[in-house]
């Protein structure tokens, strides 16, 4: 490396202090932790990004978000040239960079990752960066700058975005797809709503939207401004004027308490959605007979497969289409997805990336998890397919129109990563054509009740899993003591997993009727609690958010 290079980035990186004791780890959704441990890591994942960027010669995304995660806390990610969470082989290298406890070694570390990946350091770089609306992520959007400097590489400082924005613009960016800016976000994603909605629609599609008091809030604005009221009627609650980030609203709350977030009266009636705090998750809810009902990720994957397999077979088409779930999938909505639609369901290990990748394996691949987190891949096959038939005048008007809507339905969804804006709409799209309020879309099938609860461990690193985390291997005997309470349950089931966010260790149950499950998640998580050490506690996730 230019040993000016060299220079300004060591001076930079020994501006900020390395927390003692605290050992970081690039996990689901990057680095996460209270925001004041952060500074140099960001500075470092700006040398990363700088990286990634000669290794790839294209332009790579920085993300600074911690998402669900309260308010205190910023995380940091990066993101692939494709639009992608960052290649699983650099994960490794990203944490060998964040722990670096000395200049040497974060030397040695770098020229270590430059020989190994043959990086061509004189290749220039780009990095687009942005943040939610954290109050530490002005600080830490300086820190990237001062990085990206000191590594001489250009940048674009995007300013607070969504999370799925971000993603969006790197990967129209290095595919030379249309939008260059975020304006053409708003305008491809509205277009192609108003295109799709059914003509004989006699009014517009009408949310109230919770919006986690975050970035979302003001996205969303501005995408219905974009829209117009004429089709599209959304009330914004917790846009961030007053609540707190994420206290007791956004989807993570909503999915986990299952119960309106504060900001929101139930109404009969009316339809209702929640997102999260950097807007890449979405969940709907609605109230039925008195009850609070959600219409989570697993609600929205049937859905949106369902409109497609009926598209697919009006245009004729024989394409791939599968669903992929993670062990969080409500058993009742893989049996839905196998059984009564014969549509193929995947199950892999919780996060984005492993879920995406498993989507490609389709001509279209459906992805969600059942927080909320989702999006659907159109492979280029089944694309220049849609184009085809759209436009062979030797086929039926039902095949082109059909055909055309699945076009259109590439525009309105984010092929980079789930877009709780995006899929928002997308919903809002196939209620319309399939004429359905939440209660009819509701009783599709009915979940098995369930629960998930967190556990503190001393240390979760112990714990691993298998089989799309629904067998543990470690510690030893603690799958054998799910097994042995699980099938004391009637249609019982559960497994346990280390968060990837959280410093705990999660815990999901099913069972048939909501106070067997909760009793079945207490069991599981004493279990827990038994195999892993002392210093422990529990809570449901209802208790720590009330
Ligand atoms: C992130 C990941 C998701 C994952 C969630 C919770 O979401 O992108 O794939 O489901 O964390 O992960 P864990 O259970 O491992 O803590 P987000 O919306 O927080 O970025």
């Amino acid at each position: 490396m230019d040993p000016s290079i060299l220079k300004a980035l060591l001076e930079g990186d020994a501006k900020y202090m390395s927390p003692t004791g605290t050992k970081f780890l690039y996990g689901t959704a990057g680095f996460r932790c209270k925001a004041p441990l952060l500074d140099k890591i960001v500075f470092r994942v700006g040398i990363l990004a700088v990286l990634r960027s000669k290794c790839t010669k294209a332009t790579i995304g920085v993300m600074l978000t911690a998402s669900h995660n309260p308010v205190e806390d910023n995380g940091v990610k990066v993101v692939e040239p494709s639009g992608e969470m960052m290649v699983a082989s650099w994960e490794p290298r990203a944490t060998a960079i964040a722990n670096a406890a000395s200049s040497d070694e974060l030397v040695d570390i770098i020229s270590q990752l430059i020989s190994e990946s043959s990086i061509d350091i004189k290749q220039p770089s780009h990095v687009m960066f942005a943040r939610d609306t954290r109050p530490s992520g002005d600080h830490l959007a300086a820190i990237l700058e001062q990085s990206l400097t000191a590594m001489q590489s250009s940048f674009d400082n995007l300013g607070v975005l969504t999370t799925p924005q971000l993603h969006y613009m790197v990967w129209s960016r290095n595919t030379h797809h249309p939008p260059s800016d975020i304006q053409g976000y708003y305008t491809t994603i509205a277009t192609a709503f108003k295109e799709l909605l059914p003509q004989s629609m006699s009014g517009p599609a009408v949310v109230t939207v919770d919006c986690a008091n975050g970035v979302g809030a003001g996205a969303l604005q501005k995408m219905a401004e974009v829209i117009g009221n004429n089709c599209l009627n959304v009330t914004v609650c917790n846009d961030g004027s007053s609540g707190i980030l994420n206290e007791k609203c956004g989807a993570d709350y909503v999915k986990l308490n299952q119960c309106a977030p504060d900001g929101v009266d139930l109404e009969t009636g009316k339809r209702y959605a929640s997102l999260d705090g950097d807007a890449d998750r979405v969940v709907f809810f609605f109230e039925d007979n008195g009850s609070f009902r959600l219409l989570d990720g697993d609600k929205i994957a049937s859905l949106v497969a369902s409109f497609i397999q009926e598209q697919l077979t009006q245009a004729d088409m024989k394409l791939t289409l599968g669903v992929v779930q993670t062990a969080y999938a409500n058993g009742s909505s893989t049996d839905y997805l196998c059984g009564k639609m014969k549509i193929p369901v995947a199950c892999v290990p919780t996060g984005v990336k492993h879920l995406h990748h498993k989507a490609k394996e389709f001509d279209i691949g459906v992805y969600f998890e059942a927080n909320g987190h989702g999006t659907v891949l159109f492979s280029e096959k089944a694309v220049k397919e849609f184009h085809r038939i759209s436009s062979d005048e030797s086929c039926s008007m039902e095949k082109k129109q059909a055909a055309s809507q699945l076009c259109r339905l590439t525009q309105l969804i984010n092929q980079a990563v789930g877009d709780a804006l995006s899929d928002l709409l997308l919903v809002e799209v196939v209620l319309a054509h399939k004429k359905w309020g939440c209660a009819e879309w509701s009783k599709t099938y009915t979940d098995l009740p369930n629960r998930q609860m967190k556990v503190k461990v001393p240390d979760r690193t112990l714990m691993k899993t298998t089989d799309a985390e629904r067998v543990c291997v470690s510690p030893a005997g603690l799958q054998e003591a799910i097994d042995t309470l699980v099938v004391t349950f009637a249609m019982g089931r559960s497994f346990v997993r280390p968060s990837g966010t959280e410093d705990v260790v999660r815990v999901y149950a099913e069972a048939d009727t909501q106070a067997r499950c909760d009793l079945l998640a207490c069991l599981v998580a004493d279990a827990v609690t038994e195999h892993m050490g002392d210093s422990v506690n529990k809570t449901t996730a209802a208790d720590e958010n009330h």
